[in-house]
């Protein structure tokens, strides 16, 4: 199968092993590979090649999730995965940004993919049926005709948001999944015999790329929980002790020590055991509190490893699986991974392993980090310094060997329970609101979400708007992780000489 994704290819290795477990049931790597071929052929009805066609996709975690991702590969398109959360004016940016044509729908969410290809020009496959049939030759037939694919073909767009008002696509290619994936398989000694749970989003890099991507690639078990974080079935689990790894972000670990804090003596007994039997426990996607760390090691004898990365670039920085652990610190970059400290006069100020204790722009150059930004020309640029190096975005300072992450660049992300929030974005949308003249987002340090939404506004005129009211009207703009968790109305907003609003003392006002 050389003309498939060295990830789709490697999945023959593993054959009868499960895949997925969802509840009682489980798939093995070949139904998944039987049903992603079915997917391939579908698309390829009319065509030989998808030829980096970018495809929508629309479907809750689970086997037929990654059925869809394979197949749209193996048929030679780009996978666009949508979040099955977002809200229709969101999917539609998505999928108008990628000018899509097809969209690969789960019927679970029926209703969600009608009403986007009520609004844009998009033909619905709906997969559950197809799936469920023989593949009309021999699988390995089938796979004869899918069409020839370069590693450096474009292969995934995942949205983001950042600095500019609507999310921006992200895309990597074969190339740098495939380096995304073996930067951390390799390091953290992922093995065919490891079982993780999957209760983050899919249409992020933290649950597809570090959980599913690197699971499959090694022919482990992923055990699927869709919907909400479902804290108590998750911690069943633990104590059945189902999983050898474990990752999450800050506030789940956060949540994790009251629940274990809250409960019986047995059951908190129970829990921290669980806990300590799993071969490794990763943070990542946000800053991890020292404190957290340490109460995590007290309850249950784990030293979490945290890691830093962005959807642009896979992860780079890693603390080690052999070796200190340090709180507070990403430590040392991943293989494959080049990175510098640029100051914000653009001089490189610590070149990997030199100098220490100065502080500047984490920048990244390898084969992990994306091609570009869909479509948009303009804002690829603009990320990249001139000699080729993507600027993150992110301070950091090297104090003894490993990286420290001092905060963002820009006040104008946020991040809230791991997800990456753009103010800009939630400005425009609470500036539609009739009642509002002027607003400013600002992302206020709470202990459990790390940041939360706050909007500043000043009303056109005198009257009054709640912060349910404003929520009420807004959530079916934008994703209910997005809304403002807080409402203030002031007067005027504060501004510099040049107009521009003063978030940083707005943030000191409010917090
Ligand atoms: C949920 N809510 C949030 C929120 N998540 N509010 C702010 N920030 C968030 N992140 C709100 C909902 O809108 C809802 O509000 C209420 O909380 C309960 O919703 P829920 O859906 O039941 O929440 P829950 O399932 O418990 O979600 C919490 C969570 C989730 C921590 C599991 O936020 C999550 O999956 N975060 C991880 C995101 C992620 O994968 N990021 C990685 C990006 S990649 P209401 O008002 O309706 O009650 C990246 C690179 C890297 O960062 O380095 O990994
Ligand atoms: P995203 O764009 O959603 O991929 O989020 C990437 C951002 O998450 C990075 O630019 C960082 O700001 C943040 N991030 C990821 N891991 C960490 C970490 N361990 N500590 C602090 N911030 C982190």
């Amino acid at each position: 199968m050389e003309q498939s994704p060295v990830v789709v290819a490697r999945a023959q290795n593993f054959g009868e092993n499960t895949a997925i477990r969802w509840g009682d049931q489980a798939i093995s790597y070949a139904d998944i590979l039987k049903q992603s071929s079915i997917i391939a052929t579908r698309l390829l009805e009319n065509c030989e090649d998808l030829s980096e066609e970018p495809i929508l996709f629309l479907a809750p975690a689970g086997s037929t999730y990654i059925a869809l991702l394979w197949g749209i590969w193996r048929a030679g398109g780009i996978a666009v995965p949508l979040n099955v959360h977002a809200t229709l004016p969101e999917m539609q940016h998505c999928a108008e940004t990628v000018g899509a044509n097809v969209i690969l729908v789960s019927d679970a969410l029926e209703e969600q993919a009608l009403a986007l290809t009520n609004r844009c020009r998009l033909q619905a496959i709906f997969v559950d049926e197809l799936l469920n049939t023989e593949p009309t030759s021999a699988v390995d037939e089938v796979d004869k005709s899918f069409p020839h694919l370069k590693a450096d073909r474009r292969a995934l767009i995942i949205f983001t948001s950042g600095t500019t008002s609507k999310p921006k696509g992200v895309v990597t290619t074969h190339t740098n999944i495939e380096s995304q994936i073996t930067a951390l398989t390799n390091s953290w000694g992922w093995q065919d015999e490891d079982r993780i749970p999957l209760f983050l989003p899919l249409h992020h890099v933290h649950g597809l790329i570090n959980i599913l991507s690197c699971a499959l690639w090694v022919g482990a078990e992923v055990e699927v929980f869709s919907g909400a974080f479902d804290q108590q079935l998750v911690l069943q689990g633990v104590v059945d002790q189902r999983w050898t790894l474990f990752m999450a972000v800050p506030t789940i670990y956060i949540r994790l020590i009251a629940a274990i804090d809250d409960a019986s003596e047995d059951l908190s007994r129970q829990y921290c055991h669980g806990f300590k039997s799993m071969r490794l426990m990763v943070s990542g996607s946000a800053a991890l509190p020292a404190s957290v760390y340490g109460r995590w090691e007290e309850l249950t004898g784990q030293q979490l490893l945290e890691r830093y990365g962005m959807t642009e670039i896979g992860m780079a920085l890693s603390n080690p699986l052999e070796g200190e652990r340090r709180p507070s610190t990403v430590g040392v970059p991943l293989p494959g991974v080049k990175l510098r400290l640029v100051s914000e006069d653009g001089s490189v100020v610590a070149n990997a392993s030199e100098v220490e204790g100065l502080s500047g722009e984490i920048q990244v150059i390898g084969p992990s980090v994306f091609l570009e930004y869909w479509n948009d020309r303009d804002a690829t640029s603009e990320a990249f310094a001139e000699d080729g190096w993507f600027r993150t975005g992110d301070l950091a300072v090297r104090e003894d060997g490993y990286y420290r992450i001092l905060g963002r660049m820009s006040v104008d992300i946020i991040k809230s329970g791991g997800y990456k929030l753009s103010a800009l974005e939630i400005e425009s949308v609470l500036l539609d609101h009739p009642k509002i003249r002027e607003c400013a987002v600002i992302g206020l340090p709470e202990k459990v979400w790390g940041e939360q939404v706050a909007a500043v506004v000043v009303l056109h005129e005198v009257g009054e708007l709640t912060l349910p009211i404003l929520s009420a009207w807004a959530e079916k703009r934008i994703s209910s992780y997005k809304l403002p968790r807080s409402l203030y109305v002031i007067d005027s907003l504060p501004r510099n000489a040049m107009g521009k609003v003063l978030k940083s003392e707005l943030i000191a006002l409010f917090q």
